[in-house]
């Protein structure tokens, strides 16, 4: 063991040590800051060494979902079933050694599905190919959390994406920071502060070598979400959690599992007798936000057989990114009609955000096409 993987160590012992009450909060936030400074530390070494690459997958498609789960829980099974890739699938541990992607269509848009190795506590110091798959579970757009009935403790694999920086179901905490080279630290907030009151939160910026800036809060964040900021290297994901091999089920106990994972909405399926498959599907697709946009060119109706496939928040700049290249550089302004427009027709640039059957037509420069409405 490293003296960084010790050092690690001795805080996170010193953290599940400490019982948590007014006295010892500080104190836990500041020992949190210190072990997020050491998992990037450790994070940065083993870039150093080519650790964080790995698996090169190339993304494709509309979006991309990974299954993410423990080994043997059918991750391999289910990637079959949805797609026409053939995963190999095993009765033991580990069948699964690399990334084996997958495509799945669903209402127009294709949806990357890519199958893994199954992840083990200890994952994100380097356990059973961990860091290369919570490296690829970063790059995803959705994770579905496949779980065995038999073994549904999600507790210790949250924790490990958790440590690798990922936030699943969370959106980013509304604290704005701004790091300058002197002048102190300012920390103001809109809201009443009842975690990170009296000069906490700038004690924990100083765990991050944080000295001068400012720290604006806009919500009542916690320990955690100030950390996370800090920290920067967040990712925030959402997920969905589906119960797989249901069919070895009694209703009785089907009923208790689904009072236990209540607050995960789980959905039941069986990957190897094709039980609850539609339903899974749809849920994904909904998940994942996929709105449809028209172009219309010049003078001519929209197409309307073929949407440009985006997902919710995207721009006009990501509509052009999917359009014929020469679009993007001639680009001078879009024009919409549809739910985000204010009006019909308007006139919107590039950072426009559109929505789901918005008809849209790009204006090139040198009124080679001009639009006519
Ligand atoms: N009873 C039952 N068994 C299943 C189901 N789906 C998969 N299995 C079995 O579970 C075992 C593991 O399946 P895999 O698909 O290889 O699991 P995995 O999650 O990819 O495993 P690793 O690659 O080792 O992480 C195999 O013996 C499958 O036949 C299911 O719905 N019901
Ligand atoms: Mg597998």
């Amino acid at each position: 063991m490293s003296s960084l993987e010790e050092q690690i160590a001795a805080v996170e012992e010193e953290i599940r040590n400490t019982a948590y009450n007014k006295a010892t909060q500080l104190h836990i936030g500041r020992l949190k800051a210190k072990l997020a400074v050491l998992r990037i530390e450790r994070e940065t070494r083993a870039k150093g060494k080519g650790g964080g690459v790995g698996y090169g997958v190339r993304k494709s498609g509309n979006a991309t979902v990974g299954l993410v789960g423990y080994p043997s829980v059918g991750k391999s099974t289910l990637l079959n079933r949805l797609t026409a890739a053939e995963s190999e699938t095993g009765a033991y541990d580990f069948t699964t050694v690399s990334i084996i992607p997958g495509m799945l269509r669903w209402g127009g848009a294709s949806i990357q599905v890519l199958d893994m190795p199954g992840l083990v506590p200890g994952a994100a110091k380097g356990r059973g190919r961990g860091r290369e798959v919570l490296s690829v579970v970063r790059s995803v757009d959705l994770i579905l959390f496949l779980i065995d009935p038999e073994h549904p403790n999600l507790r210790a694999l949250a924790a490990e994406l958790e440590g690798a920086g990922v936030r699943v179901n969370q959106r980013p905490p509304r604290i704005v920071v701004q790091r300058a080279d002197r002048g102190g630290l300012t920390v103001t907030s809109t809201v009443r502060l009842t975690h990170l009151a009296g000069g906490a939160a700038a004690q924990i910026a100083r765990e991050f070598g944080f000295h001068n800036g400012s720290i604006v809060f806009r919500e009542d964040a916690s320990v955690d979400q100030l950390i996370d900021v800090l920290a920067g290297n967040r990712v925030y994901l959402p997920a969905i959690f589906v119960v797989n091999k249901s069919e070895m089920l009694t209703p009785t106990e089907r009923t208790r599992l689904a009072a236990e994972l209540k607050g995960f909405r789980p959905i039941f399926i069986s990957a190897r007798d094709k039980i609850g498959l539609d339903e899974l599907i749809d849920t994904i697709g909904h998940a994942l936000r996929f709105i449809r946009v028209y172009v219309k060119p010049p003078g001519r109706p929209p197409d309307l057989e073929e949407p440009v496939i985006l997902r919710q928040g995207d721009d006009i700049d990501e509509l052009l990114r999917r359009l014929p290249g020469e679009l993007l550089k001639s680009f001078r302004a879009a024009q919409v009609w549809g739910r985000s427009a204010r009006f019909p027709g308007q006139t919107v640039g590039r950072e426009h955000v559109l929505a789901d059957e918005d008809i849209v037509t790009v204006v090139v420069a040198r009124g080679s096409a001009r639009p006519v409405a």
